[in-house]
């Protein structure tokens, strides 16, 4: 990065957020990426977009007190960064993991913002959450803390200002009671929050938008760009959450065969092909580790150590757990194993200098901005059949996340190639969904 504003614009984010280091990496990545964008713009620097596009709009932190179940009073930290609402109400998932900080609620937030310019609807950038550990927690602590959660989150929210959805730790039962807390409060039964169980709301095809659209991604990004496709490749994903699920279960119906998945504590191998149903049944239903997968596929191995998945050897490797599972190392081992292709279903799954690294040597990558923004996409939908009052068919909603996964690639591909490396597909999401927040920025004025 050479240019002497975002240089200054980048050295101001460091010196006002110095222990924030993943919000820095995130801004990095794409002040450096969108350089030669602001280079011929000079309305970007001279209306200075890019130090009001890092700065959020609004930053709420509160106390989340809540009864275990041997009574004792409990505090956790929640958190909702409003980060930019130039193309829309502000859009974005709840995490609730111990490693939540504001750092990282930031850089989600940040991602947030062009992730949903890439998507084409009109939706801002958020993200929330807190340090609360749902895992090992029963139903009715659950119930308490995000009954609490609601209560302070609630003023914030409303379908035209704020919708949240699920992310890290928040599926469909934590969205259930954050809805019926809200719903309770406001007396008011709308849209507010996405990824809702169908019954009260819900969207078909969301719990498998995130999974599917990264499929359909990295499916037509491999046709396009390789001239082949995932029937025979061997496949690897990090995570067993709900992002990876549902990319095992695409990436098998197109014909890849997935030969190994992980948990935080370690990961499986199957050289048959892991078993989506078999799979699906220990996380979703029986709520257990991704060890469990080997007491009912005798062949199947388990393995302690949830990085050293990266060293087997691979045609496509998937990232879909979360921030910086892959670094340089993992990098280099991958394309000394020839991979073809590395997508991010996860957030910034990919140190700077690992994907750098892909990029370089010409792998195929699919950016996490772009990616992934399936789910997202699909929490859009959400809210058109909400606000309307009607109910898309399943196949509806998957052939419009299909199309339109299969556009974003066309309009990465085709920015990078504009910009003289079409490999350079960071630089291809970045510069896409920076144009349009930027322009809309520009058309509001100073606000
Ligand atoms: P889930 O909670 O359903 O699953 C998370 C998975 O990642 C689990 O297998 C978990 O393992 C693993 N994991 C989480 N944190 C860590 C960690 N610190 N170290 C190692 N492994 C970890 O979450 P999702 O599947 O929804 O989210 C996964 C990623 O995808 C996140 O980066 C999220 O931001 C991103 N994403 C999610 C979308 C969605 O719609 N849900 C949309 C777009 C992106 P364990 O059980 O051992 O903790
Ligand atoms: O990172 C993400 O895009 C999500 N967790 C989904 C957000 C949403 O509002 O559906």
């Amino acid at each position: 990065m050479t240019n002497k504003y975002l240089v200054n614009v980048f050295e101001k984010v460091k010196q006002k957020n110095p222990y924030e280091l993943e919000f820095q990496q995130a801004v990095y990545e794409v002040l450096n990426s969108i350089e030669p964008y602001v280079n011929e713009h000079k309305e970007i620097e001279e209306l200075n977009i890019i130090e009001r596009l890092v700065e959020p709009e609004r930053i709420i932190t509160f106390r989340v007190p809540w009864l275990n179940d041997e009574g004792k009073v409990c505090v956790n930290r929640g958190y909702r960064v409003q980060f930019n609402s130039a193309i829309g109400p502000y859009k974005g998932g709840l995490r609730f993991h111990p490693s939540v900080n504001q750092s990282i609620i930031k850089f989600l937030g940040f991602e947030q913002t062009l992730k949903n310019s890439l998507t084409g609807l009109f939706m801002g950038g958020a993200k929330g959450g807190s340090d609360f550990d749902p895992k090992g927690k029963s139903d009715k602590e659950i119930m308490s803390f995000c009954q609490s959660f609601m209560t302070e989150l609630y003023q914030h929210i409303g379908p035209d200002t704020d919708i949240p959805a699920g992310d890290i730790g928040v599926g469909k039962k934590e969205i259930g009671y954050l809805f019926g807390q809200y719903k309770r409060i406001t007396n008011t039964f709308v849209g507010t929050i996405t990824g809702k169980p169908l019954e009260f709301g819900g969207s078909l095809g969301r719990t498998e938008a995130t999974g599917y659209g990264l499929a359909y991604y990295t499916s037509k990004m491999l046709e396009e760009m390789s001239n082949t496709n995932y029937k025979d490749k061997k496949v690897i994903i990090s995570g067993s959450g709900n992002v990876a699920l549902y990319t095992l279960e695409k990436v098998t119906n197109l014909g890849g065969k997935v030969i190994a998945m992980s948990d935080s504590n370690g990961y499986i191998l199957d050289e048959n092909g892991i078993d989506f149903k078999v799979l699906q049944e220990i996380k979703e239903v029986k709520k257990e580790r991704i060890s469990k997968y080997v007491e009912t596929i005798k062949t199947a191995k388990y393995f302690e150590n949830a990085k050293q998945m990266w060293t087997i050897k691979c045609d496509i490797a998937l990232a879909c757990a979360t921030q910086n599972e892959i670094d340089l190392d993992c990098a280099k081992i991958l394309v000394a194993n020839n991979v073809i292709l590395v997508g991010e279903g996860a957030n910034m799954p990919c140190t700077i200098e690992a994907t750098n690294y892909f990029i370089e040597n010409k792998v195929l990558f699919a950016p996490a901005k772009a990616a992934n923004c399936g789910g997202v996409m699909v929490s859009g939908f959400e809210m058109s059949q909400n606000s309307s009052r009607t109910i898309w068919s399943k196949q509806e909603v998957d052939d419009k996340l299909k199309q339109q996964m299969e556009n974003i690639l066309h309009e990465v591909l085709a920015c990078a190639k504009h910009y003289g490396n079409p490999y350079d597909t960071v630089l291809g999401a970045n510069i896409t969904g920076f144009k349009k927040v930027a322009n809309a920025m520009i058309s509001q004025g100073v606000i």
